[in-house]
């Protein structure tokens, strides 16, 4: 992938889409093709063809998803359903009829099944039932997948498809009701900071684990992967995470510690813990010379620092 390279970066708005043009940015990469949602809509066919014939992209970053935390998901399966299976339809398959390269699709740590063994290998996928809150999304996402793997099989494609674990990171959504637990507790521990607010509510018990990435690493893995790998070298597809995961109980303990807040934490256990664990094996990443760098404290800290830079609040 030269730097002349014409490479689009679909969901470019986004915590991750915005993460990989950082990054690719930041690498001297010239020709970054964008479209906001008004200007392209990835739900429409004929548009997404059309936009390929024109724009002749050479490689795609397929950051594009409906996404959102155990709540949303459980809220709103059929947008979650419908959406991502027909934005990564339209999208992969033009990538196949307009000759692009190499192509990126972005899963999710929740394809695998409920209980499988931890650390999760990626052959665990399609071994067992799946969790009832996000199943529907990690049904789209294993048909991408998939898709991926059968155009390489039939077209010979060089797809590939990466699996993340919790991300977290600039960009994040930040709303309470559909965002992920770690922008949730972020702003609720710093407005109850701000407030002088007792306590602060935890979702479920505070048991179960988590493994969090910071988005920037996430996409330094996959403009890595883009650079120097086919998907004969990663087949079928690779974990990417830290190799460690947390209690929520902790991540929020290690929150309220960042953001300096005085009071209580209150766990509600009458909302979802979902999955118990998700902690990904990352032996195949790492063997292929890449691991995470950045610890979850330093990036929890980054992340507080945008947060609070965007909001133009002065920390409490
Ligand atoms: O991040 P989260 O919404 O998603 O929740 P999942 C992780 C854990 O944090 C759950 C708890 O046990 C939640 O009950 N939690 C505690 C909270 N307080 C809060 C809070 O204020 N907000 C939220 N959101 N959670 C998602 C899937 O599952 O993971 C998606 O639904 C996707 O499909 C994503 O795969 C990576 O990790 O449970």
């Amino acid at each position: 992938m030269d730097l002349q390279a014409r490479i689009f970066v679909a969901g470019h708005r986004g915590l991750v889409g915005s993460a990989i043009k950082r990054t690719l940015e930041a690498q001297g990469f010239e020709r970054i093709l964008v479209r906001d949602r008004g200007e392209l809509d990835l739900l429409n066919q004929e548009a997404v063809a059309r936009f390929f014939a024109q724009e002749q992209p050479e490689y795609v970053f397929m950051a594009a998803a409906k996404v959102g935390g155990i709540l949303a998901n459980s809220q709103y399966p059929a947008d979650f359903l419908y959406q991502n299976l027909v934005i990564q339809t339209n999208v992969i398959h033009a990538a196949h009829l307009f000759g692009v390269k190499k192509l990126l699709f972005l899963g999710s740590s929740c394809i695998y099944p409920k209980f499988a063994p931890q650390p999760i290998r990626e052959q665990y996928l399609l071994s067992g039932e799946l969790e009832p809150t996000n199943e529907p999304y990690a049904l789209a996402k294993i048909a991408g997948i998939k898709m991926c793997e059968a155009y390489n099989r039939q077209y010979g494609s060089n797809f590939l498809a990466v699996m993340p674990t919790n991300l977290y990171g600039p960009n994040d959504n930040f709303d309470l009701e559909s965002s992920h637990v770690l922008p949730a507790l972020l702003r609720k521990f710093h407005e109850a900071a701000i407030h002088k607010a007792p306590s602060v509510e935890v979702w479920g018990t505070g048991k179960p684990k988590r493994e969090f990435l910071y988005v920037d690493d996430l996409a330094d893995a996959c403009v890595y992967l883009m650079k120097f790998f086919d998907q004969r070298d990663t087949a079928p597809f690779v974990n990417i995470g830290t190799g460690e995961d947390v209690e929520i109980r902790e991540l929020a303990s290690l929150i309220k510690r960042i953001v300096g807040y005085q009071g209580e934490i209150v766990f509600r256990s009458d909302k979802p813990d979902g999955t118990p664990r998700k902690w990904l094996d990352v032996s195949r990443m790492a063997r292929l010379g890449w691991n995470a760098s950045t610890t979850l404290e330093a990036g929890i800290q980054q992340t507080y620092d945008w947060y609070r830079k965007q909001h133009l609040i002065v920390r409490p």
